[in-house]
């Protein structure tokens, strides 16, 4: 196994389990709003502070980039980890039981290792780039839709950014004529690794921030799927505007948003 990988599971479960035992027992959940519809609680913090914890402890020098500390430069900037510590936090202060600890290890710009738990499952989706990506140690496939007919498409509302709401709306509209449900989990995360898994077809979402998705991307793509932006580039990393899925799905998905992009979700 590749060293990262080992030490970014070992962060994962470290964190994740820390979240699950204060789901199980929530006293000590303080939640602080940090900006419109946007939440934090001590929990996202204390579970970014025991994964920095432990990849600091075997390299003290990579870059690690987080939700809720920003950028913490080490002396080797060219190996950036970057972290989501709690995917799904309305879910967790809402207590529904589905969120995750997302970790993606870049060398250069390219992630190298992914890892994305989900506690309350004891889920743990791994990948390493070129060898494939795995669920408790199975591998995974996308699911093999010739078409968008008969799909299940998941997705994220603009919760943050209620200016999409009216292109995001007409675009799921023709998407809901063409495909046959939609689900909403409210984890970036765990979508794309359930794209990976073939438990829906498809994934798509505005806004995302490098952390949501870098775990997830790794994991779907070593799995199959392909992912890009809204007009099929690569643009996502910038402009966090991301479609995942197996090829054929994607250029479905693509082909009936097209006519609905507004000029901030063609980037
Ligand atoms: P979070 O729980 O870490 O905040 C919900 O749609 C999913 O999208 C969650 O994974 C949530 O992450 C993430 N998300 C964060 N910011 C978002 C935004 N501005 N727009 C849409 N989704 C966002
Ligand atoms: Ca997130
Ligand atoms: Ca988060």
């Amino acid at each position: 196994m590749h060293p990262m990988l080992n030490i970014a599971i070992r962060a994962a479960r470290k964190a994740g389990n820390l979240i699950a035992k204060h789901y199980e027992t929530p006293q000590n959940i303080e939640v602080t709003k940090k900006g419109t519809n946007d939440f934090v609680t001590n929990i996202d913090r204390e579970s970014e502070r025991l994964i920095i914890e432990v990849i600091r402890k075997s390299y003290p020098d990579h870059t690690i980039i987080t939700e809720e500390s920003g950028e913490l430069l080490g002396k080797d900037d060219d190996i950036q980890w970057v972290i989501d510590p709690l995917d799904g936090t309305t879910n967790f202060i809402r207590r529904l039981p589905h969120f995750a600890v997302s970790i993606a290890v870049r060398l250069k710009g390219r992630t190298e290792v992914a890892v994305v738990y989900d506690p309350m499952r004891n889920e743990l989706f791994t990948a390493t780039r070129g060898q494939g990506a795995q669920l408790n140690g199975f591998r995974l496939r996308v699911a093999d839709a010739k078409n968008i007919e008969g799909t299940i498409i998941a997705t994220g509302f603009p919760f943050k950014q209620k200016q999409h709401a009216t292109a995001y709306m007409n675009i799921m509209s023709k998407l809901f004529v063409e495909c046959a449900d939609f689900r909403r989990t409210g984890s970036a995360a765990l979508d794309l690794c359930y794209v990976a898994a073939g438990r829906v077809d498809a994934y798509y979402e505005i806004g995302l921030k490098p952390w949501d998705f870098l775990g997830g991307e790794l994991i779907a793509r070593e799995s199959g799927a392909i992912v890009t932006d809204f007009v099929g580039n690569h643009n996502y990393l910038a402009s966090g505007n991301l479609v995942a899925g197996n090829p054929r799905v994607v250029k479905d998905i693509l082909a009936t948003m097209r006519d609905d992009l507004s000029e901030a979700l063609k980037r």
